[in-house]
């Protein structure tokens, strides 16, 4: 026989040796699957249309219920989690049958943390709408005029953002073209620019030298947030050392009344009132600002009545509030709150409530259920008076000092 036949007749067995070898081993490991699901449909509760998912979870709880210690004997991972959560409902439910007890407010440090985290959820409508547009490779006419829309949308002001996009595209030229990345960095320090990166917010009263008692009046239309920011930012005072009074100079209606009794209360902090329903709400200031001064508080805030811009005489009333106020003490802050979801409308009342009473601060509240975050910048711009404090929620340590490096990142982001 030739050498090469017998070459080829030993390659031809070789391959089939291995073909057989291949095919062993697969068989024998569909086998195991095999058995080994079938194995696992027994231990079910006897449903033949319960797979191996269905059936797991109940195990542990089954056994949580009946056997803690045996769960924890037997355990996975999940039956260890089944033991422990069965187990913490009746931990946690002692405290909560023990009697009430005076609230500590949040401290300044967690708080801002926490809501920093907050504000730059809140403003991220308007910066995925941005992010969107300025992922691309290059940025087209379209592409611009879709930046400028954001803009609008997020309330920034029309000049505003006209001014921004017109910026940008200047700078986009020079530095030779329009790569996103590029845009978006001078997009931020642009933001930063018109929000005012190193703009003075601090409240007259945490100023060196500040007047004591340091006397704030909140103002603003209906709604929009003065009770809930003055019973919050007395908290801030209170979490900060300091001691405080409440003036309730909106007796418009008693439950006005009650509801910064309410706040006052939590935190300890005296509220002066009056007993009887529409009594002069500069009485009541007058009376609030000789008791603070009188007790040597640190801070006065005095809550006052929603109004229309509007209505002529409820703008004078306000007038007369802070004249009579500073028979007893200059008044060293007015706050006007505004609700920064009714957008642009809100720069209409900011003018009027700015002549009336003269504004030293702008509080925006409900900032957490709002996508148009850009009113930070035409409010500050019309009034020229900065952005002071955000509202973030209903939560009683829901009030922040505005941060304008936060604000921009959280549009960025
Ligand atoms: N989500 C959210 N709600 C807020 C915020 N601030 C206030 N609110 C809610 O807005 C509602 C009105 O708040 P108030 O503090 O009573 O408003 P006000 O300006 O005192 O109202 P009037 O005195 O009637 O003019 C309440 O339900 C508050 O809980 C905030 O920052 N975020
Ligand atoms: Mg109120």
């Amino acid at each position: 026989m030739e050498p090469i036949v017998i070459i080829g007749i030993v390659a031809v067995i070789a391959v089939v040796a291995v073909a057989l070898i291949v095919w062993g081993v697969m068989k024998h490991r569909s086998d195991a699957a095999a058995s080994a699901s079938s194995e696992s449909l027994p231990q079910s509760d006897g449903s033949p249309s319960a797979g191996a998912s269905a059936v797991k979870p109940a195990e542990p709880a089954d056994a949580a219920v009946s056997s803690p210690a045996s769960a924890v004997v037997a355990s996975s991972d999940e039956s260890t989690a089944a033991v422990e959560s069965a187990v913490e409902p009746t931990s946690t439910a002692e405290p909560a049958a023990s009697a009430p007890r005076k609230e500590t407010p949040e401290s300044a440090t967690s708080r801002i943390q926490r809501l920093k985290a907050k504000l730059a959820r809140s403003a991220n409508p308007f910066g995925r709408a941005l992010f969107d547009i300025l992922a691309k490779d290059k940025l087209t006419e379209a592409d611009w005029e879709d930046v400028e829309d954001t803009l609008l949308l997020a309330d920034v002001g029309a000049e505003a953002s006209e001014r921004l996009v017109d910026e940008l595209r200047r700078d986009a030229r020079v530095t030779g073209e329009s790569d996103p990345e590029q845009v978006r960095a001078a997009l931020r320090e642009r933001l930063l620019d018109l929000v005012g990166r190193d703009t003075d917010r601090r409240l007259n009263a945490d100023r060196d030298g500040a007047n004591r008692p340091s006397v704030i009046i909140m103002v603003g239309v209906n709604g929009t947030g003065k009770t809930t920011t003055a019973g919050k930012l007395a908290r801030l005072f209170v979490a900060d050392g300091r001691s405080v009074m409440l003036g309730a100079a909106d007796t418009f209606r008693a439950a006005a009344a009650d509801q910064l009794e309410t706040w006052g209360a939590k935190v300890d902090v005296p509220v002066v009132r009056s007993d009887k329903d529409g009594a002069d709400p500069a009485s009541v200031a007058f009376e609030a600002s000789a008791k603070a001064k009188e007790a040597g508080s640190d801070v006065l805030i005095i809550d006052t009545a929603g109004r229309l811009q509007n209505k002529a005489n409820l703008m004078d009333e306000l007038g007369k509030i802070r004249r009579v106020t500073e028979k007893n003490l200059p008044v060293d802050e007015v706050l006007l709150v505004l609700d920064a979801t009714t957008g642009q409308n809100g720069m209409t009342q900011a003018k009027v409530f700015a002549e009336a009473i003269g504004i030293t601060g702008v509080v925006l509240s409900k900032l957490d259920g709002s996508a148009k975050g850009g009113i930070v910048i035409s409010v500050q711009q019309a009034l020229g008076v900065p952005v002071k404090l955000v509202g973030l929620g209903e939560g009683p340590d829901d009030l922040a000092p505005f941060d304008p490096e936060g604000f921009v990142d959280g549009i960025l982001a």
